[in-house]
């Protein structure tokens, strides 16, 4: 595998003068459940900070207006929610019809109760032609639905990004080796991730594993992260990170580059926030402040 860690850093296209919102792409948000309404909009106000053009969050009914009213920036687009505020998986038809609208979806951060969404998850990641980043809930409803319904082969028609913690790469890998291997030293981190990344029989998927030294791959090339810091083991902290690497996508970066890109600066992100915090302090919607400062001196 080519390894691509002291290689230069992919870089966004430069603004031409006569640009608009358009051009730098629009983003849907699929998350937020009651109780969880501030994982997706830290990632809605990331995905922002990180330069897509629009960005709608996508949340069950019945957190809508907290959501919106975190941010006036971001669209917010109501589901459909049942009782305990998660989103039926009957609201993939609804979503269907609009899968076009948008440049690239993401999928999880706040989701909830992966049981009641697993289909929903499960079946995006097979069915999504759009590039589409799974996280957080949205992986563990991938994780329920391939270990109870999929026999097929897993080939999604469009990129995918996973950005699993090593909790989540757990019950993804569904493999206690393989689970074992991502909390290893760096070789057993790529070896794993690669692997994970290997199941894309097509070669669409990225895999993000996240932590100290990140690894992103995509089962041909690896990349290991150098920024970040333990102030970032804070609640949020990944869900920011999904809405950095799905604005980058946004704005035309493949979904290796995005990744490997984003990664880099949401690590960036988080050395200039304890700069100012201190790890102690340090919250997620810090690493959200500090990106604009990141994204200005991204080497
Ligand atoms: P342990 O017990 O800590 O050792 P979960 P989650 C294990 C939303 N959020 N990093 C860990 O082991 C997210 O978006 C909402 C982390 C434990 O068993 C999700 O939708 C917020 N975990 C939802 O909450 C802010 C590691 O994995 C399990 C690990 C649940 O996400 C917070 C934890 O994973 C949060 O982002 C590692 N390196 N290694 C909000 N403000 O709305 C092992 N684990 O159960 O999926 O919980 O990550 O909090
Ligand atoms: P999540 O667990 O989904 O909130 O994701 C946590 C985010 O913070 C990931 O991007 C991790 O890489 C980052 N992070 C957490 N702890 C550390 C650490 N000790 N060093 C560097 N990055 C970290
Ligand atoms: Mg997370």
């Amino acid at each position: 595998m080519r390894d691509l860690s002291q290689e230069p850093l992919p870089a966004l296209p430069p603004r031409r003068p006569e640009s608009h919102k358009g051009d730098f792409g629009r983003a849907m948000i699929i998350g937020g459940s009651r109780g969880m309404a501030g994982a997706v909009a830290m990632a809605g106000m990331a995905c922002l900070r990180s330069g897509a053009g629009l960005a709608t969050l996508g949340v069950p009914r019945c957190i809508g207006p907290v959501v919106a009213g975190f941010c006036p920036a971001y669209m917010v687009r109501e589901l459909v929610d049942d009782e305990p505020g998660t989103l039926y998986w009957a609201n993939l038809f609804d979503l269907v019809p609009v899968e076009h609208n948008y440049t690239v979806w993401a999928l999880g951060p706040g989701l909830g109760e992966p049981d009641a969404t697993a289909e929903l998850s499960g079946r995006m990641n097979r069915e999504w032609t759009a590039p589409l980043v799974i996280d957080a809930d949205g992986l563990n409803g991938v994780a329920l639905y391939e270990a109870r319904y999929a026999s097929a082969p897993l080939t999604p028609p469009g990129p995918r990004v996973y950005t699993p913690h090593p909790g989540e790469f757990a019950r993804l890998a569904g493999d206690d080796a393989l689970a074992e291997q991502a909390t290893g030293d760096d070789d057993a981190r790529v070896a794993a991730a690669a692997a994970l990344a290997a199941r894309d029989e097509g070669g669409n998927t990225v895999v993000v594993l996240k932590g100290h030294r990140t690894v992103v791959t995509d089962g041909a090339r690896f990349s290991i992260n150098a920024t970040g810091n333990p102030g970032m083991a804070t609640g949020g902290s990944g869900d920011v990170l999904t809405g950095v690497i799905t604005a980058l996508i946004a704005q035309g970066l493949s979904a290796f580059d995005a990744a490997r890109l984003g990664v880099h600066l949401h690590g960036l992100a988080g050395d200039i926030a304890r700069e100012r915090t201190g790890a102690v302090s340090l919250i997620a919607t810090d690493l959200i402040d500090a990106l604009p400062t990141a994204f200005q001196n991204p080497n």
